[in-house]
């Protein structure tokens, strides 16, 4: 769980996580947070199945997946955000293909539920445009390239060298698996998208960067 100011929704997303019917461990990376995140994680450090590491100086999303991974000891590794926009109990449905042999990457789709819910156009169009260029360049067949809920066997993410710090995890991440050769499995989860106002800090630059991302590592290594 990257985490970066989130005081407001912290405490309840981790007992979300927690309270979800799998053996799990949440291992959580404070983004050095300013608003009191840090103080109330402080809380968490000596609770079983949590362990929390801090980095002194804010790096972003990504720079705080890659601190994290390799505290992880379980045989499947999911991103979990801090924020209240996913339902955890949808790991059970997520890491089910995996634990039966029948995928090893597996992303849940925000487009695939019924009751589709995106609270700004041009998220959606976005995160609808970059899956088709995934699928073009990198022969997939995805519909959300940047949903939070990316679930992979561990082996294969501890693998993969990853090279940026800020939002660049998603279109990095999906391109390194699929030039490894795995075919990502998508399912439906639940989306209950923020507003800017409530904490959202995503904008269309990183958007760009993300297309740039995947233009670039399908051509450089
Ligand atoms: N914005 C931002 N988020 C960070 C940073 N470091 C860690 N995070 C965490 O990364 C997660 C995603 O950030 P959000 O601002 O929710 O981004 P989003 O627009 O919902 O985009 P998604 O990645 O699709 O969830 C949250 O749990 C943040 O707390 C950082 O430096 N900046
Ligand atoms: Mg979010």
């Amino acid at each position: 769980m990257p985490v970066f100011n989130e005081k407001k929704t912290i405490r309840e997303i981790i007992a979300k996580v927690l309270a979800v019917p799998i053996e799990k461990e949440l291992v959580i990376v404070d983004d050095a947070s300013t608003d009191g995140t840090r103080e109330i994680l402080k809380e968490y450090e000596d609770k079983e199945g949590i362990r929390v590491y801090y980095h002194e100086k804010n790096k972003g999303k990504s720079g705080a997946i890659k601190t994290g991974i390799p505290h992880t000891t379980g045989e499947i590794i999911s991103i979990q955000d801090g924020d209240l926009e996913t339902d955890p109990n949808d790991f059970i449905l997520l890491t089910d293909p995996i634990k039966k042999g029948e995928a090893s990457v597996v992303y849940g789709s925000r487009y695939l539920q019924p009751k589709e819910e995106s609270l700004y156009f041009a998220y959606k169009f976005g995160a609808r445009f970059l899956s088709v260029v995934v699928n073009i360049l990198y022969c997939q067949n995805i519909t959300d390239e940047a949903t939070c809920y990316k679930v992979f066997r561990s082996d294969i993410l501890k693998q993969i060298p990853l090279e940026y710090d800020r939002f660049e995890f998603c279109p990095e991440v999906t391109a390194k698996v699929s030039k490894m050769g795995y075919k990502i499995k998508e399912l439906p989860m639940h989306y209950y998208p923020r507003s800017f106002e409530e904490g959202k800090k995503m904008n269309w630059r990183d958007g760009l960067k993300a297309l740039w991302v995947l233009i670039k590592f399908r051509f450089v290594n």
